[in-house]
């Protein structure tokens, strides 16, 4: 099915030269990675996604938290990037190739836009396949799972240890109540102050500081457009709303800016 874009938004793609795109989980739903708000199956299915990601939760149950990890890794490896990646990725390429730019700020852990073959600027919430010591931060390298992802394990598997001190390797990944890496909210910031358009695609807009950066584009003027299928927290502050999943609304955006 062909997603119309409307005329306002097509212009504004079109002549948009420095483009910001915030993305969340939902640009990766049309790839088979579940997004936060989703009821969880198997050994996870006691918890939502915001229990088990904290550090109160690792703390108390370090090896159901960690297999969790592990089972999203190999799901993540083993899935593709969709449309809507793969157009992202089109617009950057398009966009540098004449003198202009497309900036993309995820605040998701998987790796999906860049095996799209775009560059990003941040990933706000850390990376699934980066470990780390919880102890004294010295980066791990772990194996990748061997499983596939779909099939979930039949046990919690325990984390293995830091080489040199011994404490438990986690995953490197935001938890809530952490900070957010200093440098890439730094460069989401400025990137979305210097945008003269922003896209907002699939993110509930429920989780800070992520939801408030289109604040910033809000208060200088800056058009934003938000593409998802459901309303959200920040539907409210787009100037236009695109209606529909990302692996649709994407292509037709990335080909109305490079008409
Ligand atoms: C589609 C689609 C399709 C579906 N196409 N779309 C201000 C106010 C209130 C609270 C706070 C605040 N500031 C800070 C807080 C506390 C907290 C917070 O925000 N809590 C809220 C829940 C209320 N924030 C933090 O703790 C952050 N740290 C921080 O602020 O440090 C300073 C501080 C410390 C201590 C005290 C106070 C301040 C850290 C946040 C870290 C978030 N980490 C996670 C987990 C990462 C690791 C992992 O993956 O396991 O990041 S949580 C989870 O949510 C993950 C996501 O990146 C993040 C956002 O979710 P996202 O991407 O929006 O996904 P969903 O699932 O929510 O939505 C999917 C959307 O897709 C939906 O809209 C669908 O409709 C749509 N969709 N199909 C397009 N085909
Ligand atoms: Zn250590």
């Amino acid at each position: 099915m062909d997603t119309e874009i409307p005329d306002g938004v097509a212009e504004l793609a079109r002549r948009a030269r420095d483009v910001v795109v915030l993305s969340g989980a939902g640009i990766s739903a049309e790839s088979g990675v579940p997004t936060f708000r989703e009821v969880q199956t198997g050994l996870w299915e006691r918890f939502s996604a915001q229990d088990l990601a904290t550090p109160e939760a690792y703390r108390r149950e370090p090896a159901l938290v960690f297999t969790w990890y592990r089972w999203r890794e190999a799901l993540i490896r083993a899935v593709p990037p969709n449309p809507g990646h793969l157009a992202i990725a089109r617009w950057q390429h398009r966009l540098s190739g004449h003198g202009g730019r497309l900036r993309v700020v995820t605040q998701n852990i998987d790796d999906l836009h860049e095996r799209a073959g775009a560059e990003v600027l941040a990933h706000l919430h850390g990376s699934i396949t980066g470990y780390r010591c919880s102890a004294c931060g010295r980066p791990a390298s772990l194996e990748p799972p061997v499983h596939d992802g779909v099939e979930q394990p039949p046990a919690p598997e325990e984390p293995p240890r830091c080489q040199q001190c011994g404490s438990r390797i986690r995953p490197g990944v935001v938890w809530f109540g952490e900070m957010l890496p200093e440098e890439s909210v730094d460069a989401a910031v400025t990137a979305i102050g210097e945008a003269d358009l922003v896209l907002v695609v699939g993110t509930s807009g429920m989780v800070h500081p992520a939801a408030s950066l289109p604040v910033i584009a809000l208060e200088r003027g800056i058009p934003v457009v938000e593409v998802n299928p459901e309303e959200t927290e920040l539907t409210h502050l787009a100037d236009h709303v695109l209606r529909g999943p990302s692996g649709e609304v994407l292509p037709a955006m990335a080909e109305a800016a490079c008409a």
